[in-house]
């Protein structure tokens, strides 16, 4: 049996990318969830883990760390659940498109952050945001184009590209950023997945996580 060490799931965007791949690929797994700014975190995650970051994957007793890393370890282990595309170029496609959002997009990470239960539209990003934000949009168009056929995500079936961009469809959703299109349907499709609505509930009720001074509980 698994244990995924997450973080806050209203703030946790790492944490949301193998939870969901674990949860659409229905391979049981237990949730220990841990405050951000805690001494429980930093003793738990540094027991187990040499980054100290959640999200931390243990099996058994053995710990996959960084989310690429485990989402790799799941499809592995599971090659029945599909976790990549069959198709070699399709999976080599998808592989590229999770690296990226792993290691880019660094403007819109930092001016977007995720913020579950939050409700922000309206706000001036700077340019590099604004053009991360197109250039995701128009990853999500593009592939849904190419190889999008046989279902609603970006290679038809759920995979690991679509976990790696699940929280940024949380974000563009908390900062109101227009979508229209096969894009509006993407983010939909990810929005409907019940374990997207779950994750959602469950950061909507961590509301005793939320500093209180925090910029954007003000602007609310
Ligand atoms: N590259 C890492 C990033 C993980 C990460 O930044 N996790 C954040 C939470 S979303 C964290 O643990 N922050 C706690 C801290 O910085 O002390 C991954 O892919 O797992």
């Amino acid at each position: 049996m698994y244990t995924l060490i997450i973080g806050n799931k209203n703030y946790s965007s790492w944490s949301l990318r193998p939870w969901i791949a674990l949860c659409v690929a229905g391979i049981p797994f237990t949730e220990q969830k841990l405050g951000f700014f805690t001494e429980e975190f930093t003793r738990r995650v540094g027991a187990v883990s040499p980054a100290g970051l959640v999200p931390v994957l243990l099996d058994g007793e053995f710990a996959v760390w960084d989310t690429l890393a485990i989402c790799e370890y799941l499809a592995e282990r599971h090659p029945e659940a599909r976790l990549w595309p069959q198709d070699a170029k399709a999976r080599a496609r998808a592989r590229s498109l999770a690296a990226q959002m792993h290691s880019g997009f660094g403007a819109m990470r930092q001016a977007l952050p995720m913020n579950v239960e939050a409700h922000l539209p309206g706000i001036d990003f700077p340019p590099a945001a604004q053009q991360d934000i197109s250039r995701l949009q128009a990853i999500w168009h593009d592939t849904r184009a190419e190889f999008g056929q046989g279902g609603p995500f970006l290679f038809g079936e759920f995979t690991i590209a679509d976990a790696f961009f699940a929280p940024v469809v949380s974000r563009f959703t908390t900062y109101g950023i227009a979508a229209a299109g096969p894009v509006r349907d993407y983010m939909d499709a990810v929005l409907a997945l019940p374990a997207m609505q779950e994750w959602t509930r469950d950061a909507l009720a961590e509301a005793t996580f939320v500093v209180e001074d925090e910029p954007y509980r003000k602007q609310r």
